[in-house]
């Protein structure tokens, strides 16, 4: 097998797009995973060569697994990104990662890296989990024993410990401002991260807190952003077809859909990528951008995935040809989502919907339901319920939102302790011994993640017991009648 890197690109007759030997660290990024793969690694490299300022290599962080490490750090941090559906383009090889830290295993690089005078932005794809904060009330979760061993000066094993650890290094260094951009689905996600980081910094003893608190309101920026590419788990077979298009093994190699975009808050705290050079957007209020996203397209994901999964559907294109479930999600999207939303200006709603749909139905993609549904204690929150509340507060019944938070009950009552999510042991302790919608709704309504006066409304709680109960039913047919009501 002769695998990717730069000795054996070279011998293969290319070389990376970008000169790596003018290639200087100047973004930390955290959470090396696919989606970083195909979108910020691609926006950066995209961006140095359009600009020619080469200052923006990204030293790549891995998570919590020793996986993605093993992936990228022998392959000298090249990847390939397969672009699949309509409109793709040739497969590509990214060259703007140049260096691969094991985040578990090397945490205190992690936090010399953000100290790093040549550092000058830290970006983050860690998913929502990754904040370690209340679903509830977004507030740094004290009580994780991860984000305790961080405050009690362990070397920091979390995103948001090894954030306010860098930035600490940074201060008493006197490293200069940086820029930390959350690159999450998330509403507010830079506002959130800068909240946590403060949480963190509140939580530390005596003055350190106060000084770092002081020092970051100073000197660091967080800008919300908007980040949106379809990006699946790369598979076994994906790993072939790329071995024999390449002509080399890829073992970090990623799958994605052609179209990506990203819109980015204006608040940096020092030099940047030149990141519109590649395409994304810039601009003073991402808000509009962030909530569209998040109710329309992640809204509407989550309801395939869990309807889907009840229905049998292995991936969300499958999902999006059934006319149940396809209409559904677009009833999801016209009825509730978009009146609830303020669009960001020169947004036509309707025809960005279409859009949406069309890529769900993209055939070539494989995305999975099972993948999409992970980590829905997390997920709920930012894409479902600012819906729920804004149809509930209109006087109205919020009726798609609804199924789709019963479809993700009736997920975590089928998969029980296997479900894939931060809070696994707590919902299955939730769960009781007989699964039927009337002793499973109100218990998993008390998981910590539905607001008080959402729980007691019936006007969402009716609709999520009614559509449980035909879920459960596992009557096809029943269901579709519904939907199309
Ligand atoms: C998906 C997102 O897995 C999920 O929860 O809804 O990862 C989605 O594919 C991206 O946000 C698209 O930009």
């Amino acid at each position: 097998m002769n695998r990717l890197d730069l000795a054996s690109l070279g011998r293969s007759g290319r070389s990376p797009a970008l000169d790596r030997k003018s290639l200087r660290t100047g973004v930390v990024h955290l959470g090396a995973g696919a989606f970083f793969r195909a979108h910020t690694a691609v926006y950066t490299e995209d961006a140095m060569l359009a600009t020619g300022d080469t200052s923006w290599g990204i030293s790549a962080v891995t998570g919590r697994s020793a996986r993605v490490w093993e992936q990228l750090a022998p392959q000298d941090g090249l990847f390939s990104v397969t672009e699949r559906g309509s409109g793709s383009g040739a497969a590509r090889v990214v060259s703007s990662v140049t260096e691969t830290l094991a985040g578990p295993r090397d945490p205190l690089a992690v936090v010399e890296r953000i100290g790093d005078p040549g550092t000058r932005v830290v970006t983050l794809t860690v998913t929502e989990k990754g904040y370690r904060a209340d679903p509830l009330t977004g507030r740094l979760d004290l009580g994780d024993p991860a984000v305790r061993a961080d405050l009690d000066g362990a070397p920091p094993l979390t995103s948001v410990g090894q954030v306010a650890r860098g930035l600490q290094l940074r201060m008493l260094r006197d490293a200069g401002p940086v820029s930390v951009v959350s690159c999450d689905n998330l509403s507010g996600n830079g506002d959130r991260l800068g909240a946590l980081v403060a949480d963190f910094a509140d939580a530390l003893p005596g003055s350190e807190g106060d000084r770092l608190r002081t020092w970051v309101g100073r000197s660091v920026s967080f800008p919300n952003t908007m980040v949106d590419r379809m990006v699946p788990a790369t598979t076994p077979e994906d790993l072939d077809l790329v071995e024999g298009a390449l002509g080399l093994r890829d073992e970090a190699a990623v799958i994605a859909e052609p179209f990506r975009q990203w819109v980015v808050e204006d608040r940096f705290a020092a030099d940047r990528p030149r990141w519109e050079s590649a395409g994304a957007l810039f601009t003073d209020d991402v808000r509009p951008w962030e909530e569209t996203k998040l109710r329309v397209l992640n809204a509407g994901h989550s309801l395939l995935a869990y309807l889907g999964l009840a229905l049998g559907h292995r991936t969300i294109a499958e999902c999006a040809a059934d006319t149940a479930a396809a209409e559904a999600v677009h009833r999801l999207i016209h009825e509730e989502a978009l009146p609830s939303l303020r669009l960001p200006g020169g947004l036509d709603g309707p025809a960005y919907a279409e859009s949406v749909l069309a890529r769900f139905a993209n055939p070539a993609l494989g995305h999975t339901t099972a993948k999409v549904a992970a980590d829905g204690s997390q997920k709920i929150g930012p894409r479902l319920l600012p819906t729920v509340r804004a149809v509930l507060d209109g006087g109205g019944e919020p009726r798609w939102s609804a199924l789709a938070v019963a479809a993700w009950m009736h997920h975590v009552a089928t998969a029980g302790p296997r479900v894939e999510d931060p809070l696994a042991a707590t919902l299955a302790g939730l769960l009781p011994d007989r699964r039927r919608a009337a002793d499973v709704v109100p218990r998993l309504m008390g998981a910590g993640i539905f607001p008080g006066e959402v729980v007691a409304d019936a006007l969402f709680t009716g609709p999520v017991t009614h559509w449980y109960e035909l879920i459960d039913a596992a009557d096809t047919r029943a269901l579709g009648k519904e939907i199309a009501l």
